[in-house]
């Protein structure tokens, strides 16, 4: 019998199922989230709407051990990562109760210890400095782990990315720089951002791997980011991946891309949304009928709506607490 794609990557039907399951709940959460920023429950928002199949296979592909370097798009890492709903809810809510800055930081930096999710910042290309740095620290400790750090198109255009590059490649660093390039920094397009064919293509000019990868492709993505991590493992250094996405959506809630996108672009957009794509394959595969597709939407509102729930009733951070949990002895 022939095997089905995810077989021939290791992955069982379980496994298969799980990661499309954390697709269409980050889009579920997303969507939610959403809502509440417009009822005034959530200051902020900046969806990964279009990015779910390639931070799902990517996160998936690591192992407990590995590190994650994260920005500010990336819900579905943490929720593949293992991340409550509840946490994210009451982070997203800024409430005490969110683990990962008690409600101070703002939503999706996310930071979990447990998780090995470094704790995210803002400030755009810094996120290549981390990921080398927690990665020579596993060299030079020398433990048998990888960080991969998220970033975006316009994050390649900050010296910080040179300078990581740069130091990983001549180090031979266990790092995968994982470039979400969705084709958009707030209102700057791709073409007024590098003139290069692709972004991967520097990376030869760094002296480390680098390839070009249909991010709207699950599995194309996580076989992407396990050859890297095994590069990784084995002392052949970083690799630079360029997953090609679409950002369905504005660059946060409080962006509206259509004053400066046509409305042809936006639509146009929509055929490569990574979720309808899954699901055919789900569906091709014998994983998914139509039965099946309503449990998990259920299951998937239950969920929401219990997270909810338990961040409405959490309480908010006392002003007398602004100082306490900045430092990490505290
Ligand atoms: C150093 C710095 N400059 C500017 C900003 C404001 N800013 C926030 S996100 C963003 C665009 C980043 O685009 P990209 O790296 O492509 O990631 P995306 O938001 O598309 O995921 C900018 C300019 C910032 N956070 N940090």
């Amino acid at each position: 019998m022939s095997l089905n794609k995810h077989q021939e990557l290791g992955l069982n039907d379980e496994d298969m199922a799980e990661m499309w399951y954390k697709m269409r709940l980050t889009r579920a959460v997303e969507e939610r989230i959403g809502q509440l920023n417009r009822q005034g429950h959530v200051l902020i928002t900046g969806t990964g709407r279009g990015h779910e199949a390639a931070q799902i296979g990517s996160v998936y592909a690591l192992s407990p051990a590995d590190w994650i370097a994260l920005a500010y798009r990336e819900q579905a890492v943490a929720i593949g990562r293992g991340m409550p709903l509840r946490d994210i809810f009451a982070f997203a809510m800024h409430r005490d109760t969110d683990p990962n800055s008690r409600g101070r930081q703002l939503p999706g930096h996310y930071s979990s210890p447990a998780l090995h999710i470094l704790s995210a910042s803002s400030p755009v290309g810094t996120q290549f400095l981390h990921g080398v740095g927690s990665a020579w620290a596993s060299y030079y400790e020398d433990r048998r782990e990888a960080t991969i750090t998220y970033v975006g198109d316009g994050a390649t255009s900050t010296g910080d990315a040179h300078a990581a590059l740069n130091i990983a490649a001549v180090h031979k660093l266990p790092v995968i720089f994982f470039c979400q390039n969705n084709g958009w920094a707030i209102s700057v397009p791709n073409r007024l951002q590098f003139a290069a064919e692709s972004l991967a293509a520097r990376a030869a000019a760094y002296g480390m791997a680098g390839e070009v990868v249909d991010g709207a492709d699950l599995l194309a993505v996580y076989a992407a980011t396990k050859r890297a991590l095994a590069r990784a493992y084995d002392g052949g250094g970083p690799t630079f991946i360029e997953a090609r996405i679409r950002r369905l959506g504005s660059h946060t809630s409080e962006d509206d891309q259509r004053r400066y996108r046509s409305a042809e672009d936006i639509a146009a957009d929509l055929a490569y949304d990574p979720l309808p794509k899954a699901e055919a394959y789900m569906r091709e595969a014998g994983l998914l009928d139509d039965s099946l597709n309503q449990q998990i939407t259920d299951r998937i509102t239950a969920e929401i709506d219990d997270a909810q729930q338990y961040a409405m009733a959490s309480p908010t951070p006392k002003p007398e607490d602004v100082l306490t949990h900045i430092y990490s002895h505290e």
